[in-house]
């Protein structure tokens, strides 16, 4: 059997960097009441490029880095919650835009678990045989979505993109261990872009509420509460410590949430990655551009001999962990 391999990470964001202060310039907040609550300091917001603008650059320093031939990817899986539109797809774009013609492609929506969820995924096409090279991108263009007259939650999102491309070549399992889980019951705590029938056969009931809302209270408690067991059940699974552990990468929406999650699993802070501070929460690209980051700088290495948890948390309810030795 022939498993997936990580061959290239990469990530985009905008090149409009706002800060705290510029923030507090256009409504009443203050970097100090940001940067204590949440570790933001500053997040990249899109003046003209799209999700799919975000996600295809992505996908073309992946390629260039690994000198990869574009007629060889077999699939695009574009995880996102801020698509161009809901035809076509935004992994339907990034296929046009790279020129990838031998590649299906679809958008997968879980919110901030969409790229552990689309890794999942795509570690299985793999896996089955029937398919040997795709690119999982997780993209977002969250600027779009936020409510700016909500100082409560538009100070929290940011816009970024980033992603890898796996190539069937590995005699070894990439995903040791996994544990995907979601609770739709819970799921209106955190929404955008609902909408309503409203055509001449409805009764017009229900307003569309297109804007991103969040109940800050709920999710906080989901993701202190339900996460930090997930993980841990993760790790029994995969027959690893979490001191076996070298880095998780968790979903970057708020460090004092990742203070008590490391907390509760009684791991070193140290090891919990972080870059919110400089990017602010980009949904599913968070955890795919520190990943990239991080490979960059040298912390990472796809070389076979690093263990990481990866966990997502958000929309949904989603929330996900996978245990990978890259
Ligand atoms: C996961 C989480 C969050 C999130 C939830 C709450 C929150 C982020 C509430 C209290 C507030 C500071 C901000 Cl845990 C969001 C998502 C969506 O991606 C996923 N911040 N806060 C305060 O007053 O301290």
């Amino acid at each position: 059997m022939t498993f997936a391999k990580i061959t290239a990470t990469a990530h985009y964001a905008p090149e409009q960097v706002v800060t705290n202060d510029a923030l507090s310039q256009i409504m009443a907040t203050s970097d100090e009441w940001i940067a204590s609550r949440t570790g933001i300091r500053s997040r990249h917001i899109s003046i003209d490029e799209n999700t799919s603008d975000l996600a295809t650059k992505v996908g073309q320093r992946l390629l260039e880095q690994a000198a990869f031939p574009v007629e060889a990817l077999d699939f695009i899986i574009v995880a996102t919650v801020s698509p161009d539109g809901n035809m076509p797809s935004t992994a339907s774009l990034v296929q046009a835009n790279l020129g990838a013609h031998n590649a299906f492609a679809f958008d997968l929506t879980a919110a901030c678990s969409g790229f552990v969820y689309a890794l999942s995924v795509a570690d299985k096409l793999i896996a089955s045989g029937a398919y040997q090279n795709g690119l999982v991108i997780g993209a977002e263009v969250l600027s779009k979505v936020v409510d700016w007259s909500d100082r409560a939650t538009s100070v929290l999102f940011g816009d970024g993109a980033g992603g890898v491309l796996l190539q069937a070549l590995s005699d070894e399992p990439l995903i040791l261990a996994e544990s995907l889980k979601s609770d739709g019951s819970r799921g209106m705590s955190l929404t955008s872009n609902l909408t309503y029938p409203t055509s001449p056969f409805s009764e017009p009931s229900q307003a569309d509420d297109l804007f991103l809302k969040m109940d800050g209270r709920a999710i906080f408690d989901f993701a202190v509460r339900d996460v930090p067991k997930n993980i841990l059940e993760s790790l029994v699974q995969a027959e690893l410590s979490v001191d076996e552990i070298d880095y998780f990468l968790l979903h970057q929406a708020n460090s004092r949430i990742l203070d008590k999650m490391a907390r509760k699993i009684k791991t070193d802070r140290q090891k919990f990655l972080q870059n919110m501070q400089r990017y602010g929460n980009t949904s599913a690209a968070s955890i795919p551009i520190i990943l990239s980051e991080s490979v960059a700088d040298g912390t990472l290495k796809l070389d076979g001999t690093q263990k990481l948890v990866l966990t997502g948390f958000g929309g949904g309810l989603t929330w996900g962990t996978l245990v990978v030795k890259i």
